[in-house]
């Protein structure tokens, strides 16, 4: 991209010389961090509550900072390690047993971090949903993964079809309910009698944590399985990419239905014993401007859909709040546009920081870190312990700039171990050592990734390979638009044609005439055979609740198309 190149930074940044540190790295250092390198006795909800409510200097430290627009509530260490405590006595009392699945569909809440790390503290495998889930896909997972238990409210519970589920045992209520059969269990009573000492379950380091379900582009959702040795990879790049220290205020603005909910919105900052704040409710700018201001955030860990939307809201709504205390940003889950880098540079005077990696991946892989020159529009370079290549079908590595599958050498600490009761399933990501991503990138001579696209969205027009990211980006430079979403549409002449689905901002009207403006945009920005040769202007662009564009759904649409599985789709 033509794009200047912000270049590489001296500051008391954790991680220094990267090139030093790739050289000499093992992931052995790393695990002298952790209390069971020593002890021998492994579980996460150890090393990230417990042991830090057991240190005089850290126990009364606020571990979660709790706002929503009608709650707000602080949980120092020692609350979350006493909460989670009584949940695992509660599950216990329930026969809940090391390895069983314990379901959480529950709003962003102080009741589900306190029953996450209760079911961890079991020894069991947490399965968090999105709260916005519907019937269907609270079905497919809960029957797939054979839940014995599930955490929710009593209005989240209608779409909870029990009569499918033989598996379920119980359910636990978190809320005022009326109903009486022995199968509900009423969270806050059973809480206030249980002790806030358990004996927490020391399990291994490969057994079994949390399986998040995620969907493919075809089939049902599945079930990817991650075990506590995770935890390493967790606790590195929260060092070296999140760069977080002592007195940091961080905040992940995910929901933890979605693996950086989880990975990133707990795990990395309390493992690290770093103050975390969750914001739950909808978004809307002057929200997340208030939150970052209200909290004194310093280090903020977001997604390019919301940080569209921030930039289309304009500069006028970021003067209004105080946001000196923030140094350090990061974004994950879609290709982070070159044109919001430069923006944040602007509003902020901030760089933005790319990172890439998967549910599967279970951490980052591919980053930006706080040091290194950034090259917007690029992932970034591995992490220490990590090798990546972009290889072609048959595993065999190509050259720089030639774009290929995203590959990543198979045994990195955090890499999910099966996909649940599908291992074939879980084969198919493999050729030889690589785990293969279904991303399709390109390695430039410096080693920096560069994003294409998924596979299955990348475009070929008249021959030639268009991602459409590229092109995306190239649209949201347009004053006129606010989001876009790009696919290629069957054309009997040439393969396939760009079609672009895009929304306005404020103040643009839907005209041919602006249309035709916004086309000859690409065409002299980025190329002739980029430019969209539909345009079609929308309300919103469909997008997935971690805000990915969800090209496949729009090209359903497009071509009449049956939808598959939209689960995941936010309203
Ligand atoms: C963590 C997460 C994984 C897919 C991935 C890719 C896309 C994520 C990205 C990115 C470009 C980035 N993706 N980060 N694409 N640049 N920095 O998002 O997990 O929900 O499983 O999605 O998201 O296509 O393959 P998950």
């Amino acid at each position: 991209m033509d794009m200047q190149r912000i270049p590489a930074r001296d500051g008391d940044y954790n991680l220094k010389n990267y090139d030093k540190m790739r050289d000499s790295f093992s992931w052995d250092e790393v695990k002298k961090n952790f209390s069971w390198n020593e002890t021998g006795k492994v579980n996460i909800a150890y090393e990230a509550i417990d042991r830090h409510a057991e240190n005089p200097d850290k126990k009364d430290k606020v571990a979660l900072l709790y706002s929503s627009p009608d709650r707000e509530e602080q949980l120092t260490f020692d609350d979350l390690s006493k909460k989670s405590n009584q949940f695992a006595n509660v599950l216990k009392k329930y026969n809940v047993k090391k390895g069983d699945r314990v379901f959480l569909f529950l709003p962003r809440s102080p009741e589900f971090y306190a029953s996450f790390f209760g079911i961890l503290k079991t020894g069991a495998v947490a399965g968090p949903l999105f709260e916005a889930f519907m019937e269907q896909a609270v079905r497919d997972r809960l029957q797939d993964s054979e839940a014995r238990m599930l955490i929710t409210t009593p209005e989240l519970l209608e779409r909870v079809p029990q009569e499918d589920l033989p598996d379920l045992e119980n359910i636990v209520l978190v809320g005022d309910h009326n109903e009486s059969s022995d199968k509900y269990i009423d969270y806050h009573k059973e809480m206030s009698d249980a002790s806030t000492d358990f004996d927490i379950e020391w399990v291994d380091l490969e057994d079994g944590m949390v399986i998040h379900y995620t969907s493919g582009s075809t089939g049902k959702p599945k079930g990817v399985y991650h075990v506590h040795n995770a935890m390493v990879q967790h606790y590195a790049t929260a060092e070296w990419v999140i760069d977080l220290k002592e007195d940091d205020v961080y905040w992940c603005t995910a929901d933890p239905g979605w693996v950086t909910g989880t990975s990133y919105g707990v795990f990395a900052p309390w493992l690290h014993g770093v103050t975390n704040v969750i914001r739950g409710g909808r978004f809307s700018p002057d929200d997340w401007y208030g939150t970052l201001d209200k909290h004194n955030v310093t280090v903020w860990y977001t997604a390019p859909t919301a940080l569209r939307k921030l930039v289309s809201a304009g500069e006028d709504v970021v003067k209004k709040y105080d946001l000196s205390s923030l140094r350090h940003i990061m974004s994950v889950g879609e290709p982070l546009n070159p044109e919001v880098i430069t923006w944040g540079l602007k509003a902020f005077d901030l760089r933005i920081h790319d990172t890439w990696w998967m549910t599967e991946t279970g951490a980052m892989l591919i980053v930006n870190f706080p040091s290194e020159e950034i090259r917007p529009g690029s992932m970034g370079k591995p992490i220490p312990g990590v090798d990546a290549a972009i290889v072609d079908n048959e595993g065999n590595e190509l050259p720089p700039n030639q774009m290929g599958n995203l590959a990543i050498k198979k045994g990195w600490p955090s890499m999910m171990r099966h996909i649940w009761k599908r291992p074939e399933k879980f084969q198919s990501y493999f050729i030889n050592e690589w785990y293969v991503s279904g991303d399709s990138a390109y390695k430039d001579e410096d080693g920096y990734f560069w994003f294409q696209g998924r596979l299955d969205d990348v475009i070929n027009t008249s021959g030639e390979r268009v991602g459409p990211f590229e092109v995306e980006s190239k649209l949201i430079e347009h004053p006129a638009v606010s989001e876009a979403g790009v696919i290629g549409k069957p054309d009997p002449e040439r393969g396939e044609i760009i079609k672009a689905f895009i929304t306005l901002n404020e103040g643009y009207e839907d005209t041919p005439e602006l249309l035709e403006d916004i086309r000859k945009f690409v065409k002299t920005g980025l190329s002739a055979h980029s430019a969209p040769r539909e345009l079609e202007v929308k309300d919103s662009i469909p997008k997935t609740r971690s805000g990915k564009i969800m090209r496949r759904l729009l090209k359903s649409w497009e071509l009449g198309l049956p939808t598959g599985d939209t689960s995941t789709l936010e309203e």
